[in-house]
């Protein structure tokens, strides 16, 4: 069972410096990273980062009340600004108050994490944070953009040069589950698909250096995002579309099925985790991109497992 459940007596005992049973709490800690490093989902049945009554009640009404804020919304709290929320059609005073619910939140998954994940000493870049207030089940999306389909992140327009995808995600709803499946380990996975249906990263050929080269000197690598797609970038884009587009896989691949609670919360590296979200409604996230050197196991990255087989560098 990849999941690892924390109750939270056990997590505040833990970050208050207690001993937690056998182990120190530093131990105890360490343990916690490599267990997400490897591939594990660390649950939490009751949500270490709750939700003040206010915001919360804002949220879960945001359906009911007909609004237009209505599909998922994002916050990017380094500029303190939402994305995805129609300004047409809300009006000024709930976008503010979205956007001063999303800011707690985002500033609360930091705080917490800033403690439990002591040994990467922050060495992380905020991303984006969501919330995600639409039934999943029965979503009408475009194949590539479908989350009912086991897959491991890559953002299209966000290249993460090598850093890892921690997700924190808070089930927000009164009574339903949200529900997941999760797939086999990450290189069990780049096996299946590599080599055969994709090619094994290959380090930046000459001529695509080049036009990096050109692209920077003419001033428009700003343009192009795929520009800044590494080798790594590249590769990780291509295996998630190749498991959404590889029917075969999505039904004979080995799974798993989650239920979380709710109120609980959970975080996974979901670059490398296969996962899919079957039914729920109503959910928080918090992105973090982190530094794959910061790792207590660094070898556990996938950029280090995908340079292992590539025999180069790949960032
Ligand atoms: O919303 C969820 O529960 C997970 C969706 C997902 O896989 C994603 O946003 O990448
Ligand atoms: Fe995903």
């Amino acid at each position: 069972m990849p999941v690892h459940s924390i109750p939270l007596a056990k997590l505040n005992d833990v970050l208050n410096g207690e001993v937690a049973g056998a182990v120190s709490a530093h131990e105890a800690i360490r343990q916690w990273c490599a267990q997400l490093e490897s591939g594990g989902i660390l649950y939490f049945p009751q949500t270490p980062v709750p939700i003040p009554a206010e915001d919360l009640a804002f949220l879960l009404g945001r359906e009911q009340s007909g609004s237009r804020l209505h599909k998922n919304i994002a916050y990017k709290p380094n500029r303190d600004r939402l994305s995805g929320a129609n300004r047409k059609s809300a009006g000024a005073a709930e976008l503010e108050q979205m956007r001063s619910a999303m800011r707690r939140y985002s500033a609360g998954v930091d705080a917490f994490l800033s403690r439990l994940l002591a040994p990467y000493k922050r060495r992380w870049r905020l991303d984006y944070a969501s919330f995600r207030p639409i039934e999943e089940e029965g979503r009408d999306l475009p194949l590539r953009r479908r989350n009912d389909l086991l897959h491991t992140d890559a953002f299209p327009t966000r290249p993460t040069r090598g850093r890892r995808i921690l997700r924190f995600f808070h089930n927000i709803h009164p009574t339903r589950t949200r529900d997941w499946i999760v797939g086999e380990p990450f290189a069990e996975v780049v096996d299946r698909f590599a080599p055969g249906k994709l090619a094994i990263p290959k380090p930046d050929g000459a001529v695509a250096g080049m036009g990096k080269l050109v692209a920077r000197a003419i001033g428009l690598s700003g343009l192009l995002p795929q520009v800044k797609r590494t080798p790594y970038d590249e590769f990780m884009m291509q295996l998630h579309n190749a498991m959404k587009e590889d029917s075969e896989f999505q039904l004979g691949c080995a799974k798993e099925e989650i239920q979380f609670a709710p109120g609980s919360s959970w975080m996974v590296y979901t670059e490398t985790v296969p996962h899919a979200v079957l039914g729920g409604q109503f959910a928080l996230e918090q992105t973090f991109l982190i530094d794959p050197g910061a790792m207590v196991e660094p070898e556990s990255a996938p950029v280090r497992i995908l340079e292992k087989m590539a025999g180069a560098r790949l960032v």
